[in-house]
């Protein structure tokens, strides 16, 4: 009979590893690793119970909240904020920080999280998942404010996602390379099935959403061209696209078998400076990427030396395999 190891397992053997390690940060992937557990019930029933639709709100940055955007924020919220771990938390439902209350003891980390990325493909049964960031709360801290969040995504502790597709995936790093592990929905458990999961240099995938190509800046104009052109534009090779428009499920895909995820610069009035947010989708996403062996960038910058300068500050995106990152960052330098 296989035996496999449970990310619990995992996380306690990460944890005896480190001597100086206090079991704090075990304790706070463990309650994240809960919450999903809760949302991809919650997610994958939706339907029969009735919160699969539309909430009648916005959230801060004005995009319309889906009934689970609200849930899943309450979820991640509840399963954190009594276990002692946290110091304060972000979300993207929510516009300042979220303080523990009074009343629960308070841990040395800061947590960022989108709670149902991608939400818009809900009702169209695709891929939807969470984001988490963990840094630091800086030493001495006790009431912490947005500046305590404002640190460069190359400072976090752990970054990770779960995707709740046809199967739910939860994919770790606390930067020693990326793992990944399926819901055992029978057992309750997340079970070790992607170790150090790698991306390959080379790609002859792209996922941009094409829509918006006639705001995009000229390196992305031209890299997209040839890809569409393949052997008869000069590439060495032809290309397939994707766009899930569910950035779990890109990354995901990329972390599997390689591809290029972009979604970049534009002068499209609504997403003008980048769509994804920096706090909770583009740091954390980067520094799994980068551990996994991939390139992560805004075009002119790697996205985990930015330091944030609010926590739903938007940011150019462009990560994947190194090689095709690298070719476009050098059409940026041109
Ligand atoms: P969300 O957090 O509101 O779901 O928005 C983020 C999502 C990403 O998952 C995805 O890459 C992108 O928005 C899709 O954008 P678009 O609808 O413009 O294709
Ligand atoms: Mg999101």
């Amino acid at each position: 009979m296989n035996t496999h190891k449970t990310l619990t397992q995992f996380i306690v053997e990460q944890q005896r590893a480190n001597p100086q390690s206090t079991g704090d940060l075990s304790g706070l992937m463990n309650d994240i690793a809960s919450a999903c557990k809760k949302i991809s019930h919650l997610v994958n029933r939706s339907g029969i119970i009735g919160i699969g639709g539309a909430a009648e709100s916005e959230n801060v940055q004005g995009e319309v909240q889906k009934e689970l955007d609200i849930i899943t924020n309450d979820v991640m919220v509840d399963h954190l904020n009594w276990t002692g771990h946290l110091a304060a938390m972000a979300s993207e439902e929510i516009e300042d920080i979220i303080q523990i209350p009074e009343h629960y003891p308070k841990g040395k980390y800061l947590i960022s999280f989108d709670p149902l990325d991608g939400s818009s493909n809900i009702d169209i049964n695709l891929s939807v998942g969470t984001i988490f960031s963990i840094l630091r709360c800086p030493e001495g801290v006790t009431n912490p404010t947005v500046e305590d969040f404002k640190q460069k995504g190359a400072q976090q502790v752990c970054a990770g996602f779960c995707v709740y597709g046809p199967t739910t995936m939860m994919i770790i790093t606390t930067g020693n390379g990326v793992d990944g592990f399926t819901l055992d929905q029978d057992v309750g458990e997340f079970i070790l099935t992607h170790p150090k999961m790698t991306i390959p240099e080379d790609t002859a995938e792209f996922a941009i959403n094409m829509s918006n190509q006639r705001f995009w800046e000229e390196p992305v104009q031209r890299y997209i061209d040839e890809c569409i052109k393949g052997i008869d534009g000069g590439r060495e090779k032809n290309f397939n696209m994707r766009w899930v428009a569910s950035m779990v499920a890109e990354v995901y895909r990329v972390l599997t078998r390689g591809g290029i995820f972009l979604y970049p610069l534009d002068n499209k009035p609504s997403t003008k400076g980048g769509k994804l947010r920096l706090m909770y989708e583009a740091s954390p996403m980067s520094f799994i990427v980068e551990q996994a062996g991939g390139l992560s960038s805004t075009g002119r910058e790697r996205i985990l030396d930015i330091t944030p300068e609010g926590i739903h500050q938007r940011v150019p995106v462009i990560l994947g395999s190194k090689n095709e990152v690298e070719r476009i960052l050098s059409y940026h330098q041109q």
